[in-house]
C-alpha cells in the first residue's frame, strides 16, 4: 500500500465548494430552530464560508442559490468574497418557493408557467456573468402526487424544450448541470428522478450540459459509485451534492452516516479520472445544521472528505487490479478495506501543518473566539434560513 506522503501531494489541490444556505437556519416541517451568529445578509454568509476555508484551505468557493441569495449588484458581492479569500462558485436556480410552480416549473402544462421558470434562469446565467460563475445547478421540484394528475409523457417533452432555451443562453466556459431526485416535494413521480432521466436530458443538450449527483437522492441500498463509475464512461458526471442521510434526503454531514460509502465513491471517482487538476467535476456539499454549529458543522464535512479522499488514494491500484485478474476474490476485497482502515488523522494533522493550516481545524476554530464574535456582533436585523 502506498504511504501517506506517497499520496499526500494529489491532496494539494482538493477544492469543495460549500453552499451558502448551510450557514443559514434550517430545520424539517415540524421546525426550524434560530441559532445564536446565524447570518443576517449574503455577505455576513460568505464570511461564514470563508472562515471555513481559512481553518481548512478546502473550501475555496461558495455556491449561491437564487433569490435565497438575491442582491443588487454582484459584481461587488464577487469584489466582497474574494477580499475574503474566495470565490463565488455554482449558482443554483431556485423554482420552488413560489406559488406560480405548484404544478411544475420548466415542466408546467402552462407555456407562460414554463416560460417565467425558463426567465428566472435566464437570469441566473446573467448572475454567473457577473459572479464570474462556471455552472449553472438545476434541480427541479417538478413532479405529481396521484397517478392520472399530470401527463408525465409530455412533460419530458416540455421539460426537453425548457432546458433547450436555457442552454441556448450558456456560454462556451459555461455549463448546465441538472440535479435528480427519487422523490420529495412530489410523492408519485418527479420529472427527473434518477440518474438514467437527468444523462438522457443533458446528453440531447450538448457537451455542455452534466449530471449533478446529490448523495441523498436515491433509493435506499442505491449502489452509489456505480453511478459515479456510470457518469464518469459517459464524460458526464459534472458535480456532486455531498451530504450523509439514513432514510431519505437527510441533508447530515457528509461522511457521517456511512463513511464507507464516501470512501467507496471517492475511490470511483479518483478511479474513474474525475479527481485532480485534470479534472472539472465539482465537489459541492449540500447540507443543512439543523441543531448543530453551522460552521464547525461544515468544517467537519469538508474534512471527512478530505479524509476519505486520503484513504481511496491509498488504496494500492496494482495489488487491486492483479488480484482482481486472478480471481482473487478475497485478496481483491482485503487490499480495497486495507486502505479503508487506515487511520490518515495524524498524517493529515502533520502535513495540514506543513501548510501553514491548523493541525486540527476543529479545536482551532472553537478556540478562534470567531464563532463568540459573530454571535455577539449579529445582533438585530432578520437571521437568514434557507
Ligand atoms: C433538493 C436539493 C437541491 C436544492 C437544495 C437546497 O433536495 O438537494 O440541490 O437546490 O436541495
Ligand atoms: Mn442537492
Ligand atoms: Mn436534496
Amino acid at each position: 500500500m502506498p504511504t501517506f506522503d506517497q499520496i499526500s501531494h494529489q491532496l494539494e489541490h482538493q477544492a469543495i465548494e460549500v453552499p451558502s444556505w448551510a450557514y443559514g437556519n434550517s430545520g424539517t416541517r415540524f421546525k426550524v430552530f434560530g441559532s445564536a451568529g446565524t447570518p443576517r445578509s449574503v455577505q455576513e454568509k460568505i464570511a461564514d464560508a470563508a472562515t471555513v476555508h481559512r481553518f481548512t484551505g478546502l473550501a475555496p468557493k461558495v455556491a449561491l442559490h437564487i433569490p435565497w441569495d438575491k442582491v443588487e449588484d454582484y459584481s461587488a458581492l464577487r469584489r466582497y468574497a474574494q477580499d475574503q479569500g474566495i470565490e463565488i462558485g455554482t449558482i443554483n436556480s431556485n423554482t420552488f418557493q413560489d406559488d406560480d410552480y405548484k404544478l411544475g416549473g420548466l415542466t408546467h402544462h402552462d407555456p407562460m408557467i414554463r416560460q417565467k421558470a425558463i426567465d428566472h434562469h435566464l437570469e441566473c446565467i446573467r448572475v454567473m456573468g457577473e459572479t464570474g460563475s462556471r455552472d449553472l445547478k438545476i434541480w427541479l421540484a417538478d413532479g405529481s402526487n396521484y397517478p392520472g394528475q399530470a401527463d408525465i409523457r409530455a412533460r419530458q417533452d416540455w421539460l426537453a424544450e425548457s432546458l433547450a432555451a436555457i442552454y441556448e443562453q450558456i456560454a462556451d466556459d459555461q455549463r448546465l448541470v441538472l440535479e435528480y431526485k427519487i422523490f420529495e416535494p412530489a410523492f408519485y413521480h418527479m420529472d427527473v428522478p434518477d440518474w438514467g432521466t437527468a444523462l438522457g436530458h443533458v446528453q440531447a443538450l450538448g457537451e455542455n450540459a452534466t449530471v449533478c449527483l446529490d448523495t441523498g437522492h436515491h433509493a435506499p441500498s442505491t449502489n452509489v459509485e456505480f453511478i459515479v463509475a456510470q457518469l464518469l464512461r459517459a464524460g458526464k458526471l459534472g458535480s456532486f451534492d455531498f451530504n450523509s442521510r439514513f432514510y431519505a434526503d437527510d441533508d447530515l454531514i457528509v461522511g457521517s452516516a456511512d463513511p464507507f460509502q464516501l470512501f467507496r465513491i471517492m475511490f470511483e471517482v479518483i478511479r474513474g479520472g474525475g479527481y485532480g487538476p485534470e479534472s472539472d467535476v465539482a465537489f459541492m456539499l449540500d447540507q443543512c445544521h439543523n441543531i448543530e454549529k453551522k460552521i464547525p458543522g461544515q468544517i467537519r464535512s469538508v474534512l471527512n472528505v478530505q479524509e476519505m479522499t486520503a484513504r481511496a488514494l491509498m488504496i494500492d491500484r496494482e495489488a487491486l487490479k492483479a488480484a482482481q485478474e486472478a480471481g482473487d476474490v478475497l485478496g481483491a476485497h482485503e487490499v480495497f478495506m486495507d486502505a479503508f482502515y487506515t487511520d490518515v488523522r495524524a498524517d493529515l494533522a502533520a502535513w495540514r501543518e506543513t501548510r501553514g493550516l491548523p493541525a486540527h481545524p476543529m479545536r482551532a476554530f472553537a478556540e478562534s473566539g470567531y464563532q463568540e464574535k459573530i454571535e455577539a456582533d449579529r445582533v438585530g436585523g432578520t437571521q437568514l434560513s434557507w
